[in-house]
């Protein structure tokens, strides 16, 4: 089995965090082929440099896991299902859960694991084109179009950042939420956006990365590409900030359909990944 990196796993009891690779496509209602997101961010893993120049160390010297494949078939429910056991197989040894998907109904596994470990005491912290807050969307509330709706309904505080597209319902459940999504068209107006972002948060968070928060000109292989999304050194900066105020508890990235003759979408989905998922370790520039 290719595992992340290019180089061979810790032994589970040394490893800090796991990667579970999550191959759902249920419900994706523009360009397909999120299935392929895991192995693609996997295999372009292998031709990164296991040094990080911004965190100025190597995370995967922490010891970073990559596990088999969650098995998705059956629909929606029964992959989350198995989803929320792995993450919860994690959470019990210790390790860090961080998914690669998959579209972005995944994520909801992974809330499930953590609300029923520790309650509703993390924020969500999310990157992403879309609010994906609809009730339901194409008959079914398990879509990804539905899937930080589901989070609000577990209870949670969900924060948005890059969000460009929106519905009106959506838009007057941001309102009667008193929900504060950082809006891509905010970013470029407000130099102090980092702060503002994450203004009144406390405590844990839950980082999910929807490749799609990225601009189309850093990553295009994914399902539903918006234009004028975050800069991958905006991101970067953001991720700093969070992990410099917040424990991160657990992360994803999904939404990468991989282009056939295009590297730079799964190669960009890689490096997220592992900077992410290295400051989750606590990796820090000196
Ligand atoms: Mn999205």
């Amino acid at each position: 089995m290719l595992t992340f990196g290019g180089i061979p796993g810790p032994h589970p009891e040394k490893a800090r965090a796991s990667l579970i690779p999550v191959p759902l496509e249920e419900t994706v209602c523009y360009r397909s082929g999120t299935s392929l997101g895991p192995a693609a961010i996997v295999m372009a893993s292998c031709q990164m440099e296991l040094y990080d120049e911004v965190l100025m160390t190597q995370p995967i010297d922490q010891g970073i896991l990559t596990l088999p494949a969650v098995d998705v078939r059956g629909g929606s429910e029964k992959a989350l299902a198995r989803i929320e056991e792995a993450v919860a197989k994690e959470l019990e040894a210790g390790r860090l859960p961080a998914m690669i998907g998959g579209e972005h109904t995944i994520t909801l596994g992974a809330l499930r694991a953590l609300t029923s470990k520790r309650g509703a005491d993390f924020t969500v912290l999310v990157l992403d084109a879309h609010l994906d807050l609809r009730e339901s969307y194409e008959g079914t509330e398990l879509s990804h179009a539905c899937v930080m709706k589901r989070a609000l309904d577990l209870g949670l505080d969900v924060r948005h950042l890059g969000a460009r597209s929106c519905s009106a319902p959506e838009a007057a459940l941001v309102k009667e939420k008193g929900l504060k999504p950082m809006w891509a068209h905010m970013i470029r107006k407000n130099p102090d956006w980092i702060n503002t972002s994450l203004s009144g948060i406390q405590g844990p968070v839950y980082l999910s990365l929807d490749l799609d928060g990225l601009d189309p000109s850093c990553l295009a292989a994914t399902g539903t590409p918006e234009p004028g999304g975050l800069y991958w050194h905006e991101l970067t900066d953001w991720l700093l900030a969070v992990a410099e105020k917040h424990e991160i508890i657990g992360l994803d990235v999904v939404e990468l359909a991989p282009l056939a003759g295009q590297a730079v979408s799964d190669f960009t989905a890689a490096r997220l990944l592992y900077r992410a998922l290295g400051l989750a370790l606590g990796c820090r520039p000196l």
